[in-house]
């Protein structure tokens, strides 16, 4: 077992491998049996490119071989920051398949936090591609590998460059891996946290707790193998790759299309030209997809099923979906530490539209708590409690954080507020955690506190999410500057300069005398938005 990793306790792992849950089964195996069940049907589909499982399969191993060569072990972690691209999946499994860890970063990160990850991780190696949208990844990986001694060897994808090593050097002739003997009780890869702590936490998911996840998921979704699953968020979130997403399609031999962006005058093209039928997105896209389907004239007939999950909806918002795209909503709440709900097709329309649905899996356990502990009855509203087979038991090398995120017996706590219906739907109503769900992406406040703090000419600041007709929420931070008033722009241009992802940069800053405090002498951060935020939104709410 990977050291700073936090296994079930045994009488937990016996329980769900009785119950049938922990398969045994390997991720890197998924694709090895899909191969030889599915042979030449297409796996991916990206462009003009379309990869059947046999040959997705046969590159992974000799793909496997390359990372082999150059030194990459069972157990290293790796950093994998790539676009929706088939490479993507291939190293993904190449890795997986040798043993080595894979850590998901976003292809939005910047040098704090791919430096930030390299150190939490341990990571001896990195893959990147060269540019994406216009920047250099490639200079930004020198820059890191310059102050991380650790960093061996950089990947590189879609181009070739002293020191690095390009993926396309592979050996030609067939190759098998040996698939080592993988623990399937032990880290597969790691996802991300959206955070509860100021910076992100890693999540070892393991293979037993992975491929579970994924094959529940693309049973309550009815996945066949005619099944064609548009990939239309980043496939490093959980969400796209294995809820059921990318994992889940290829458990039964459908086809999966990468899309580039999930913004529709990318997205409908595919879906026509490609029978899309099922795909997954935040409600801050839907939004989009429901303008231009207005007047689009794709035809998206084909699609059967959308997924929709990340950030809460009005009823008003939901009900619009089904007659503007015409095809079923189904609504997820999820997490990348694990448990997933979902309303399932035959559930009554109107839980459908108001509710985040029930577990996956009956072997989920959730409770609704107050702030001492105590379960609630349901229709009581408290903090969201969740213990089961694929959620994790704590965070990577972080003990003391795990103190706090985790009661005594393992519950997992989620800081969402939610409750459960007299049907057992979970309703999501509110966070009690400092982030802000701006579009698809999870914002932590502190994180943006601590960036602004180290910025010239601040003495204090609150980071706030208010509420936005477009992104769900965007991101506020009040100022309280020194004696000479830094201005908005400088501030952002400031983040900018420390390499901080663009997404994390406030939308709005406003410089203030003082921040309100509360009778406790913390920062006041409800009423910073009950004064502020303007007229109510009426789509997506926060
Ligand atoms: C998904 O995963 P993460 O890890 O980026 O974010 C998890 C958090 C939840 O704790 C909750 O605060 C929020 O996102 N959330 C929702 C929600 N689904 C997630 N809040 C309200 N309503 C919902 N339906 O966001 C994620 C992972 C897998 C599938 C879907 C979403």
């Amino acid at each position: 077992m990977l050291e700073g990793f936090t296994p079930w306790p045994q009488e937990f792992a016996e329980r769900y491998r009785a119950q049938g849950c922990w398969s045994g089964e390997t991720l890197g195996a998924v694709l090895r049996q899909a191969a030889e069940r599915y042979g030449d049907r297409t796996a991916l589909v990206h462009d003009d490119r379309r990869i059947g499982y046999r040959d997705l399969d046969a590159w992974a191993d000799r793909l496997a071989a390359l990372f082999q060569r150059h030194g990459v072990h069972s157990d290293d972690r790796v950093l994998v920051q790539l676009p929706n691209i088939p490479e993507f999946v291939a190293i993904t499994f190449a890795l997986l398949r040798i043993g080595a860890k894979p850590v998901f970063c976003l292809i939005a990160h910047r040098e704090t936090e791919v430096g930030h990850l390299v150190r939490l991780s341990g990571a001896t190696h990195y893959v990147l591609p060269d540019t994406h949208r216009e920047f250099s990844h490639r200079d930004m990986g020198e820059r890191i590998r310059a102050t991380h001694d650790q960093l061996r060897t950089l990947f590189l994808v879609g181009g070739r460059a002293d020191g690095f090593v390009s993926i396309e050097d592979t050996d030609q002739e067939p190759y098998q891996t040996r698939l080592p003997d993988t623990d399937p009780a032990d880290v597969a890869f790691f996802l991300l946290s959206g955070g509860t702590t100021a910076l992100p936490k890693l999540i070892p998911r393991t293979h037993d707790d992975y491929v579970y996840q994924s094959l529940r998921a693309a049973e309550v979704c009815e996945l066949n193998d005619r099944d064609v699953y548009l990939a239309a968020l980043p496939i490093e979130f959980n969400f796209a790759w294995g809820c059921p997403g990318v994992i889940g399609t290829f458990h039964t031999g459908g086809t999966v299309v990468l899309a580039d962006t999930p913004n529709p005058m990318d997205c409908f093209p595919l879906i026509e030209r490609e029978r899309v039928t099922v795909t997954a997105l935040v409600p801050s896209l839907v939004a989009v997809w429901l303008e231009v389907a207005e007047w689009a004239s794709w035809n998206l007939s084909s699609l059967r099923l959308l997924q929709v999950g990340g950030a809460r909806m009005t009823r008003e918002f939901t009900a619009s979906i089904r007659p503007t795209l015409g095809c079923e909503l189904q609504q997820v709440f999820g997490m990348a530490e694990g448990l997933l709900c979902f309303s399932r097709p035959d559930d009554p329309a109107e839980s459908v539209l108001t509710t985040q649905g029930k577990p996956i899996s009956d072997a989920d356990e959730i409770v609704i708590a107050d702030a001492d502990g105590t379960a609630l009855a349901p229709g009581e509203v408290g903090e969201l409690l969740t213990r089961g087979p694929y959620t994790l038991r704590g965070y990577y090398a972080a003990p003391e954080h795990n103190r706090v995120a985790f009661t005594a017996d393992g519950f997992y706590r989620t800081g969402d507020l939610a409750r459960l219906t007299r049907d057992g739907d979970l309703v999501i109503e509110g966070r009690i955690k400092d982030m802000i769900i701006r579009g698809g992406d999870k914002v932590n406040a502190g994180e943006v506190e601590e960036h602004l703090l180290g910025c010239p000419g601040v003495r204090a600041v609150a980071v706030v999410g208010m509420p936005d007709p477009f992104l769900g929420e965007r991101t506020c931070a009040f100022v309280v500057p020194t004696a000479a008033a830094p201005n908005p722009a400088e501030l952002k241009q400031a983040m900018h300069a420390r390499g901080v992802a663009a997404y994390k940069i406030p939308d709005d800053i406003e410089i203030v005398v003082e921040l309100p405090l509360t009778p406790l002498g913390k920062v006041d951060k409800k009423a910073l938005v009950r004064t502020r935020a303007g007229a109510s939104i009426t789509g997506v709410p926060s």
